[in-house]
């Protein structure tokens, strides 16, 4: 009578504690990987089938590829790309149908093979669209889309704006905002698919006008031999490089003040800001798609105001 009754007790219990999740099994998580180790850019296949849950099944795979990029399901493939020879350490987490986790990690060797032998590094450019300076707050879409390299391609941009933010993408827009009139050096850094990388910059001039308006500069310049300068875009022919010298030194402030920034666009998707009525030199390349380029000068002075003067800027042999 007193064993029956204790079989009856322990079998309430075990029958109560069965019922709880309290005796869920962790899953067991397992990585097979192909191949361990290898140059930039380095594909590897993942594969979680070897995991399992004793006593259920698993319902999720999370990878967490240790570059920052994350993927799941339970096989996956990923490309690793880095400039210089690291490890990178692979999780997986499974996750049971009672919701229970476990991890296990995985070593990949990613060689780098930076801007060295056998890899050209890219070139990094971009376009500054509808212009580069304007009123607070200033919105400008930023096109990286003439960036190129030569024996790859180019898998990443990263765009620092200068102004505490950054982006990433091929082509995106940012807005800009200042209590004062201020420059915001952008840059773009690109990287190529075997890893090397390469940058550009440009600057941003966001305008805080005065309350009172009072006379502004006067912008002028004027454009070096070889180059002529059409009032018509005459397409004469044009050898594969060639250097234009602009001085804008008839560019005038109004009285009792100063020019304090001269802003160059090239007219051919490049441009400059200088701090100084310098002449610069531009570099024209024969991919172009015209001859004919509208070069723009823009000075601000330090009343904030601005004046711009463009001129057909032909090139002849
Ligand atoms: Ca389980
Ligand atoms: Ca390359």
């Amino acid at each position: 009578m007193r064993r029956r009754g204790f079989k009856a007790v322990m079998l309430l219990v075990v029958v109560a504690v069965a019922g709880c999740s309290i005796l869920n099994s962790p899953p067991v998580a397992r990585i097979a990987a192909v191949p361990l180790s290898g140059s930039s850019p380095l594909s590897v296949s993942f594969d979680a089938g070897g995991s399992y849950d004793p006593d259920g099944s698993i319902m999720a795979y999370r990878w967490d590829f240790g570059d920052g990029t994350t993927g799941s399901g339970v096989t996956t493939d990923h490309t690793f790309i880095s400039a210089s020879t690291r490890i990178y350490t692979v999780v997986l987490t499974v996750t049971d149908d009672d919701g229970a986790t476990s991890s296990c990690e995985q070593s990949i060797e990613v060689i780098g093979t930076g801007g060295g032998a056998g890899n050209n590094p890219p070139s990094a450019r971009f376009t500054v669209t509808p212009k580069s300076y304007g009123d607070s707050p200033l919105t400008v879409t930023f096109d990286a889309s003439l960036s190129t390299d030569v024996d790859g391609r180019i898998v990443a941009y990263a765009w620092d704006f200068g102004d505490g933010t950054t982006g990433s993408g091929k082509i995106l827009s940012h807005t800009f905002t200042a209590a004062a009139t201020a420059d915001f050096t952008v840059t773009l850094t690109v990287t190529d698919d075997r890893g090397a990388s390469a940058s550009t910059s440009a600057v941003i001039t966001v305008l805080v006008p005065p309350n009172v308006p009072t006379d502004g500069p006067t912008a002028a310049f004027t454009a070096s031999d070889p180059v002529t300068v059409f009032a018509s875009p005459d397409l004469p022919s044009v050898p594969s490089l060639f250097s234009v010298t602009f001085d804008p030194a008839d560019s005038t402030p109004a009285p009792g003040h100063s020019i304090k920034t001269y802003i160059w666009d090239f007219g051919d998707g490049e441009s400059v800001t200088m701090g100084s009525d310098s002449p610069v030199t531009h570099t024209y390349a024969s991919g172009a798609p015209s001859h004919t380029f509208v070069v723009t000068l823009t000075v601000i002075d330090d009343q904030g105001l601005t004046d711009s003067v463009a001129r057909n800027v032909t090139v002849r042999n």
